[in-house]
């Protein structure tokens, strides 16, 4: 692959880079058998020109360094911890920028739901804006594997960023993998590329041209352009920059690139089964992680077959995780790790007491006067709408390491993953899915868990709240490729597999009639416990219209014993109800989403077809509403 450059003169880079880095730096990039790299940076030296270059070779003066230049460059700002620290990303880059994150190809055909742009002009927009954009700043240059040291499941990438914050995330978030690269692994394997810019700041230093943020992913040569933004979404290369290219080529190749995390389940005697789950951002999925026995991953599966099994990596170490609502009640784990003296965690977009305490909404304790997103906040304050102003922002985060999780499981660094038994696909549903399901095969789930999923709006992306959305895999802002082709690639992957994982849909956000929530927050602990068993063969189902569920004297046992619940009639009732009009209705959204989907399989019109012809014969025999009681047991 010949790389796109910034520049296409030709000139003696080598000269350039001399005279650009000290001679400890210089001699790290140049260690690094890549002339094509040396030249891309030189070019970078020659646009952007950045005032010094640091090459991150992850020995402990880079990690100390790397956070001293953040505090320095206020982009963070200390607490009272002596490891913590707080971003704030400005008022108007609190999230993922959708509108202006775009996939280039060189047709700039349009494909349904992928913002693409004709490839030439997005690279042309992207140079210009690159212009002058680091004056005055130190430029890091990282190299990260996404995934356990040379696995063959690992991706390679280098992020190149005028941020310290950016590349301090990025040191919490992956493996360092400088020797890879000077030992020309990466090189060999071919690596990605992710050159970031916050662009020019104000005096609070946040990007300030905001109107000109870019991120660019140009999948021809695997890499992706982010500038004018701060928020790790947009910014943080390896992170979900990395996941687009990734699908593209997973797609290409023949595996799966999944916005899932990555868990194991304890069963009898011990047994630890291992499960996958998508869940769009605020459904619940870092609480699920934290709920499991062990913890590899929590956002992001490399899912390839190894001896006809799904074997899963979680290409990152660290978390980047919603801190809105972790509380010492229901997050017992993750609230000792964030409030840990010992622990290193960089707080983003939370309310910084004057005392240097940091506070999010679910701490116990009222909220204080002090900084936040929106600069200052007291006990009072009202937005410009004339409503109270959140003392913390909803898609406020933390970025810690994985390490400090007891539940952190070993295999986390199995170069040859984990097996996955069990995909589990949850969004936010008010009135349609019961709590857990699982799907009557393969092709069966990946139709109407995955490819269906739907999910009520949350505070991580730009825009209103509430609104129902398609949200197939949950990865959809994620995918480079149309959601037709993702499908078929995930019928494709079956077929090389002789063990099939089961899938499962759960919904942890089913109401009542008054809004009032059906679950409480910890019961997802009791949906992985059964799911389990089910993998196991060692509990029976009912079967319904669209999938198995739970009979109730098995949940009986697992809330006792799991929560020291008693798990009433009433409420197995009320929560597995087959809700028959909900689920038609939901038919007929996804059924014209995908009729306007041109690459979408056949298949998924069978199977929706037919799910729709079962919900129809269930609901002439027993009505509208179903009673779980009222059907067979499997
Ligand atoms: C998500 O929104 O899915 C996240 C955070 O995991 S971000 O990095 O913004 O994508
Ligand atoms: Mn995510």
């Amino acid at each position: 692959m010949v790389r796109e450059r910034l520049l296409y003169e030709e000139y003696d880079y080598m000269d350039v880079l001399e005279k650009s880095m000290d001679k400890i730096h210089f001699k790290r990039l140049i260690d690094i058998p890549d002339p094509e790299l040396h030249r891309w940076i030189s070019d970078i030296i020659l646009v952007a020109k950045p005032e010094s270059i640091y090459v991150v070779k992850g020995d402990q003066g880079d990690f100390d360094f790397v956070r001293k230049k953040a505090l320095e460059n206020r982009e963070e700002i200390p607490t009272r911890y002596k490891y913590k620290t707080v971003h704030f990303d400005g008022p108007r880059d609190l999230a993922r920028d959708r509108a202006n994150t775009k996939i280039l190809i060189p047709s700039g055909e349009n494909i349904p739901y992928i913002n693409t742009l004709r490839r030439d002009l997005g690279l042309s927009e992207i140079k210009g804006l690159f212009r002058d954009v680091m004056k005055g700043k130190m430029m890091f240059i990282l190299p990260v594997c996404m995934g356990p040291h040379r696995s063959d499941f690992t991706l390679y990438g280098l992020q190149v960023t005028d941020s310290a914050y950016v590349t301090h995330s990025d040191m919490i978030l992956y493996r360092v993998c400088y020797d890879e690269f000077r030992d020309g692994t990466a090189i060999k394997k071919g690596y990605m590329r992710f050159l970031h810019s916050v662009g020019e700041l104000d005096e609070r230093v946040w990007s300030k041209n905001i109107q000109y943020r870019r991120i660019y992913i140009d999948l021809e040569d695997d890499t992706v352009y982010s500038v004018n933004t701060e928020y790790a979404g947009n910014t943080v290369g390896p992170k979900k920059l990395a996941l687009r290219l990734c699908v593209y080529r997973g797609y290409r190749e023949g595996w799966l690139c999944e916005h899932m995390f990555i868990v194991g389940v304890k069963g009898p005697g011990d047994r630890v089964t291992y499960f996958t789950g998508a869940y769009p951002a605020g459904c619940g999925k870092t609480s699920t992680t934290m709920i499991a026995d062990t913890i590899v991953g929590d956002d992001l599966a490399i899912i390839r077959d190894y001896k006809g099994e799904a074997r899963a990596i979680n290409p990152e170490i660290g978390s980047f995780g919603i801190i809105d609502g972790v509380n010492p009640k229901d997050d017992p784990e993750l609230y000792r790790v964030l409030l840990d003296p010992e622990t290193e965690v960089i707080f983003s977009n939370i309310l910084l007491c004057e005392d240097g305490e940091p506070w999010w909404n679910g701490r116990p304790e009222p909220p204080c006067k002090g900084l936040n997103w929106n600069i200052e906040w007291w006990p009072g304050k009202k937005g410009k709408d004339g409503r109270p102003e959140p003392p913390s922002h909803p898609n406020a985060r933390f970025t810690t390491y994985l390490k400090y999780f007891e539940k952190l499981d070993p295999r986390i660094d199995d170069p040859n993953g984990v097996p996955v038994s069990g995909m589990i696909f949850g969004g936010r549903d008010s009135d349609t899915h019961v709590p857990v399901e699982e799907a009557f095969d393969w092709v069966h789930g990946i139709v109407t868990k995955g490819a269906a999923l739907e999910s009520e709006r949350t505070a991580a992306v730009l825009g209103g709240v509430g609104v129902r959305e398609f949200s197939p895999f949950a990865i959809l802002d994620f995918l480079s490729i149309s959601v037709g082709k993702y499908i078929e690639l995930h019928f494709r992957f079956e077929e090389k597999l002789e063990k099939k994982p089961r899938i499962f849909g759960v919904n942890y956000f089913l109401k009542d009639k008054k809004g009032r929530f059906l679950n409480e927050k910890t019961d997802k602990r009791v949906w992985l416990k059964w799911m389990e068993l089910r993998v196991h063969g060692e509990v029976d189902a009912i079967t319904t219209p669209t999938g198995y569920i739970p009979i109730y004297n098995d949940l009986v046992v697992l809330f006792r014993r799991e929560l020291g619940k008693e798990y009433s009639e009433v409420d197995y009732e009320e929560q597995f109800m087959v809700r028959i009009p909900q689920h038609l209705e939901k038919i007929e959204r996804i059924w014209k989403i995908y009729s306007e989907i041109p690459d979408t399989p056949k298949i998924l019109f069978e199977v929706l077809d037919e799910q729709k012809e079962r919900l129809k014969k269930y609901r002439d025999r027993y009505g509208d509403y179903i009673s779980p009681f009222k059907l067979d047991h499997k």
